[in-house]
């Protein structure tokens, strides 16, 4: 295989149904996904997007699919968001486990735990996920295939080493895999470092806990033979000394451990699949590290853990595919004081989130149509221990809050399902119609429900309001309607998709009523918030536009883009969702030759004004920014890389980065935080 097939910078997104294997792959084929494939490129496949290595944080990958875009707290920190809908309501499959994040901020958001040297791809399904995508795909499902050993008869030996550094602040990735199979049996061994300094704006500000610093190291382990595969797999990550500006505190550390066994059965008939998974991570995080924070009274340091278990059995039978999977998880995180031996707050103690699931789907295609039907029901069990404030012995409503949360029955459960149904039909060898829809349930997160005392431990909502649970949420059920054409003829495509959903009982912040809970209206107060908002069921609306093109313009060089339009309302009151993406548009202009490639990319996003009162949130203008990257392949062996981001050094606030919460930064508190000025890197692949 040529480098340049293998170019670390471009990457590609395919519009073909993915095949996961050979069994199922009628089962995919209503599906619509988007897969970025992260080292592989075939010469007939148009490049639709882009994923690249030189991003420090994988979520960045979104950036490039319809549809998708990124919730950033922090430069390592992004959380996935898709049509609108973000955090937990979106499914993030990684070598077919959840992850289960350690801070109830989700300082270690899911794609968090990856490097893009273990992956193999990333895709996401468009339109209403199926049911086979997720336990909880209300939002939508990210699919990540890892890297993983393939045995072989004879022995073969590869690996490969990829280093990239950018000036503008120091950042440098450092990252290799090795890979080794003969006799049936193979292993793969990764390892990858990425640290940078904080980064200035356009104006050369300097942007205050945004250094990272994160070191991830894996094993896989497989044996394979005839129609048995087995394997072993060890993740090992470490971030230290992270920012996260958006957010209340930093990332002092995240350690965590994953350990995974899973297997394939596949008989001519049959293909049974099962995985399980194990998940340790612990999470230390402080406001006064990182930022100055003059007030050692207020100085706080949380310590965090999840642990995990997961598995996933499916069979798949000629059109059928049957699956069970579940997910335990266990959450603790404390708040102390350093310079107070004697304060504490038990923020979630012992906390279960516990969901077991079963789903059937069925897909039928023939040249005409296809069509994929699936349902999910879920079993969603949580309970909490008892809680403990030193406060609540200075403080009577800290007493009453601590109260009344002990002596309630802590323990819910609630049984949810989700039914789907995608269909395509071809009209003609041109254009093809898409439709889907469905009805997606999700049980509240446990912040939603046990967050106790007003907090922003909230999932990264990033918005600056205090929040308290409700341990009796209802679950919410999303009616869901997607419509998309695809065309093709000569090269050109485009498919734009239409969408539209209505949630009941959206778990949403609404005001704290003052008669009701007087006790915590006088705790937010004391903690700095005379509006606290409480988790809450309200009714929402959600609709939208994208659309993802290509052209070629001859043998060397192409043009793609995307258009991005989403609107969420709340139907309780008169206001906007909060922290919805803006409308935008991509177009990007490659370039490929037998040793050169280049991509010049233009992203223009619009002014975003239907911003949500209650959260707090401000207006944000438009921008442009312009980015552009080139490689050069030597050799079958060595690829040699540059670019520069924000090339016209413009200032602009992405209004899903959120408000600067870090003292001692060039940014006032509450400023929205400003991007990168312009930056250059350069970057070198070797492969064997
Ligand atoms: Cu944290």
């Amino acid at each position: 295989m040529k480098i340049n097939q293998l170019a670390a910078l471009i990457t590609s997104v395919l519009f073909i149904p993915q095949s996961f294997s050979a069994t199922s792959k009628a089962a995919q084929e209503a599906i619509d996904v988007i897969t970025i494939t992260a080292p592989k490129i075939s010469n007939e496949q148009a490049i639709f997007a882009h994923g690249n290595y030189i991003e420090p944080d994988v979520a960045d990958w979104l950036s490039t699919m319809p549809g998708a875009s990124i919730n950033k707290n922090g430069p390592i920190t992004g959380i996935a968001q898709y049509r609108g809908m973000y955090g937990s309501r979106i499914s993030k499959n990684i070598g077919g486990h959840p992850i289960i994040s350690a801070g109830p901020n989700a300082m270690d958001a899911p794609l968090t735990y990856l490097n893009p040297v273990m992956i193999e791809s990333l895709s996401l399904y468009r339109g209403i996920a199926p049911v086979s995508s997720g336990i909880d795909t209300i939002g939508g499902a990210v699919d990540v295939t890892l890297k993983r050993a393939q045995p072989s008869q004879e022995q073969q030996f590869n690996g490969m080493y990829h280093a990239n550094y950018n000036e503008h602040n120091n950042a440098s990735t450092q990252s290799g895999n090795l890979q080794g199979s003969g006799n049936n049996f193979a292993f793969l061994l990764y390892a990858n470092q990425q640290t940078a300094n904080d980064y200035e704006d356009a104006t050369k500000r300097a942007i205050r806990s945004t250094q990272y610093d994160k070191q991830q190291a894996g094993l896989d382990v497989r044996y394979g033979l005839d129609e048995l595969s087995l394997g072993t797999s060890w993740h090992y990550s470490k971030t230290n000394d992270t920012g996260t500006p958006a957010l209340p505190m930093d990332i002092d550390y995240i350690d965590s451990n994953r350990l995974n066994f899973d297997g394939d059965y596949a008989t001519s008939d049959y293909l049974f699949k099962w995985r399980l998974g194990y998940q340790d991570a612990t999470h230390g995080m402080s406001n006064y590290k990182q930022r100055v924070n003059m007030m050692p009274a207020m100085h706080r340091y949380t310590t965090a853990d999840a642990k995990t278990w997961d598995y996933k059995l499916t069979l798949n039978h000629q059109q059928w595919q049957f699956g069970i999977e579940g997910v335990n998880a266990l959450h603790n995180a404390d708040v102390t004081n350093p310079n107070n031996g004697m304060f504490v707050i038990n923020n979630f103690n012992d906390v279960k989130d516990i969901r077991h699931s079963a789903f059937i789907q069925y897909t039928q295609e023939n040249e005409k149509r296809s069509y994929t039907l699936g349902a999910r029901i879920k079993h969603n069990q949580a309970e909490s221990g008892d809680v403990f404030s030193s406060m609540s012995m200075m403080n009577s409503h800290i007493m009453s809050l601590q109260n009344v949360f002990n002596h309630q029955d802590n323990e819910v459960s609630d049984t949810t399902f989700d039914v789907v149904a995608n269909s395509q039909l071809t009209i003609n060898n041109s254009w093809k119609l898409l439709i889907g829809t469905g009805i997606k349930q999700r049980a509240a997160s446990y912040q939603e429900r046990y967050l106790w005392l007003p907090m922003q431990a909230t999932g990264g909502l990033a918005d600056g309001k205090t929040y308290i649970g409700d341990i009796n949420l209802n679950p919410e059920t999303a009616y869901q309607l997607d419509i998309g054409a695809h065309y093709l003829a000569q090269g050109f495509s485009i498919e734009p998709h239409l969408y539209y959903q209505k949630i009941d009982n959206y778990i949403q912040g609404t005001s704290v009523n003052v008669s009701e809970n007087p006790s915590v209206m006088m705790v937010a107060k004391m903690m700095g918030d005379n509006s606290p908002l409480q988790f809450s069921n309200i009714d929402a609306t959600i609709y939208g536009l994208d659309v993802n093109w290509h052209a070629p313009i001859n043998h060397q060089f192409s043009l793609n883009g995307l258009i991005n339009y989403v609107r969420g309302s709340r139907e309780d009151i008169n206001d906007n969702l909060y922290r919805i993406s803006p409308l935008n548009a991509k177009v990007s202009l490659n370039y490929a030759s037998e040793q050169w490639q280049s991509q010049l990319s233009l992203h223009a996003f619009n002014e975003q004004s239907k911003i949500s009162i209650l959260n707090n949130e401000r207006k944000t203008p438009g921008y442009v920014v312009v980015d552009w990257q080139v490689s050069y392949d030597l050799n079958a062996h060595l690829s040699f890389g540059l670019g520069v981001t924000n090339l016209l050094n413009k200032l602009y606030q992405p209004h899903l980065a959120g408000l600067n919460r870090a003292g001692g930064n060039d940014l006032f508190i509450g400023e929205r935080i400003s991007a990168k000025g312009r930056a250059m890197f350069i970057s070198l692949d070797y492969q064997f």
